[in-house]
């Protein structure tokens, strides 16, 4: 059984947005066409509290894009975005939610980050999503969605270390950092993920 995971595909990181990934829109008609080809498709949504230790805002002196260490753990600092409630954290009208069976929001806590859907970034507290696949019979998680260096990564990543098989789809993610993603892709393929075109999808459905 195959989940598709749509990653924070949220106006906040969409052209216009507060923390906007360059041609983050690209990816919508590729996320809309491959839905079909998936036994299950969840999504996750970065949902912060206002003040979250993520911002720069949060943190009198500091520049937003700058790493700081909080409560142990390195931390890059955000411009404010993906408020709970705003606009800005809205899953984006342009995509076809219909198949989406359950959305996992994370960044909640104020203390701390979570880049992944599985996850906080100190590994402290799930978000449940690895039960709740586990639960629906689920071996292959595909990753799409936003951003590819950040939470997209960092998803495939802890996918990868709860045992499913982890595909990335190239053409459905983009990144902040194109180096960082060189790196992100380089570290998923050395822990055994692999990351395929969507059009490599094809003829796989059913
Ligand atoms: C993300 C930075 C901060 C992401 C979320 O969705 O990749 N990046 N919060
Ligand atoms: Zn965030």
């Amino acid at each position: 059984m195959k989940a598709l995971v749509l990653i924070d595909i949220q106006n906040d990181f969409l052209p216009g947005g507060a923390l906007a990934v360059p041609d983050g829109d690209a990816i919508i008609p590729v996320v809309n066409q491959i839905q079909e080809c998936f036994d299950l498709v969840v999504a996750t949504q970065d949902w912060h509290p206002q003040e979250h230790k993520s911002f720069a805002s949060s943190h009198p002196g500091t520049k937003v894009f700058e790493t700081i260490q909080l409560n142990g753990l390195s931390q890059v600092l955000w411009p404010d975005h993906c408020l709970q409630g705003s606009y800005g954290a809205a899953l984006s009208d342009a995509v076809t939610w219909l198949k989406t069976e359950a959305i996992f929001r994370k960044g909640t806590d104020l203390e701390i980050d979570s880049y992944s859907g599985f996850y906080d970034n100190g590994h402290l507290k799930s978000t449940g999503l690895g039960n709740y696949l586990r639960g629906k019979g689920i071996k292959e998680v595909y990753v799409a969605g936003l951003a590819a260096d950040y939470c997209v990564f960092y998803t495939a990543k802890d996918a990868l270390a709860e045992g499913f098989s982890t595909i990335l789809i190239h053409d459905a993610t983009r990144a902040i950092s194109n180096e960082g993603f060189r790196k992100a892709k380089l570290e998923l393929s050395k822990m055994g993920g692999k990351i395929i075109r969507s059009d490599d999808l094809r003829g796989s459905n059913t």
